[in-house]
């Protein structure tokens, strides 16, 4: 059964703004992603939706700091809102959809009766294998088979321990659960992104639903899971965007978008070029999706983005490439944050949506 218009949606505003919101809006919450500085003035035991804080500094677009995830189905009295807790795992869900987030601080492996850490395996590698394990049980244990987006962040992400750098170790601990519990499906992959922040536990949320999203690759770029050996021994498993289809709408969730193509690193100390280069992987994500679709639906011109900015210097350089190319009005935040390759300055994932008339008037 194909629902006509998407039985979830999305809003963007400062946490603050949220407790302003009418209860029922409130009580329509699936989960929040806010980028706002730690603050708990107006969080109250009461508040029943998962909210995954990042401690990232907010460079610009203060009034678009967190993610909203609601339902967008009437919420009768048996149909309301669930939520529980999991572990480390927190989540709300509603019949097609579940938003949660896990942060695990990075622990090694459970050492051998001697006291060893007998595989000497790398603290985040194993965490990130192991968050992704308490993931995919969840999904089995609720029914919600199917991945929209993940979002992965953890503390310092181009240092490097044990040998390989840090992204390279979660990307490792990723592939083998994803191995591990038979999710590593080459057109099937989710929509991520993978930041670093200055600090932290491994912070990884997600949407989950119940309906197959189509995966979208960049025909600009060789698909991140087919990488060659020389990003690190494992690929990276993730597509370039996933797209959600209805009837009546359409959700398209982009990956983090960077200055690559093929796999290779362009303009490497120039972030308007960076910004450019990253503009036209944006133009051609959606291009594709519209190729699927068969219909123009998608426009870069109408969609959200936050723009995660290495150098916060960089941030005007930044802003007014994208506004020359897009216009004055764009929607956007911006965040500080260190990318997952070292000579990546900036890198953007956007949310854009197609309503049609009708689903409008509703
Ligand atoms: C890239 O295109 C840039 O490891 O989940 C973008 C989106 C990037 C997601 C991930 C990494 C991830 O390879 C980096």
């Amino acid at each position: 059964m194909s629902l006509p218009i998407l039985p979830i949606k999305t809003a963007y505003m400062p946490l603050s703004g949220i407790f302003q919101q009418p209860q029922s809006w409130q009580d329509s919450i699936l989960g929040v992603i806010s980028f706002a500085e730690p603050s708990t003035d107006n969080i109250t035991e009461a508040v029943k939706f998962p909210i995954f804080q990042l401690h990232a500094p907010i460079l610009d677009g203060a009034d678009a700091t967190c993610e909203i995830w609601l339902s967008n189905t009437d919420l009768s009295s048996d149909k309301l809102l669930r939520h529980g807790n999991n572990g480390a795992i927190q989540y709300r869900y509603s019949d097609e959809f579940l938003f949660g987030f896990i942060s695990l601080p990075e622990l090694a492996p459970s050492q051998n009766e001697a006291g060893q850490n007998i595989m000497n395996i790398a603290p985040l590698q194993h965490t990130t294998e192991s968050a992704y394990r308490q993931i995919f049980a969840l999904m089995d244990e609720l029914d919600y088979p199917y991945i929209c987006r993940f979002w992965n962040y953890m503390a310092d992400i181009n240092g490097v321990d044990h040998g390989l750098e840090r992204y390279r170790q979660f990307n490792v601990g990723r592939k083998d659960a994803f191995l591990a519990c038979d999710r590593e499906v080459a057109s099937k992959l989710p929509a991520a992104c993978a930041l670093g922040l200055a600090d932290g536990p491994l912070s990884i949320a997600f949407l989950l639903g119940r309906k197959a999203p189509i995966a979208i690759e960049n025909p600009r770029q060789i698909s991140a899971y087919e990488y060659p050996e020389e990003y690190g021994p494992r690929t990276p498993s993730f597509s370039r965007a996933t797209l959600l289809h209805t009837e009546l709408d359409d959700l398209l969730l982009i990956s983090g978008t960077a200055s690559i193509v093929g796999h290779q690193t362009l303009h490497p100390s120039d972030v308007v070029a960076q910004t450019r280069e990253t503009l036209v992987n944006l133009d051609a994500v959606i291009a594709e999706a519209n190729r699927i679709l068969g219909e123009q639906k998608f426009d870069v011109r109408n969609i959200f983005f936050r723009v995660y900015i290495r150098h916060a210097a960089d941030l005007l350089l930044v802003r007014n490439e994208m506004q020359r190319t897009l216009g004055d009005t764009i929607e956007a935040a911006f965040i500080q944050a260190e990318i997952c390759r070292r000579e990546l300055l900036m890198e953007i994932e956007a949310t854009a949506w197609y309503k049609s008339e009708l689903s409008c008037v509703k």
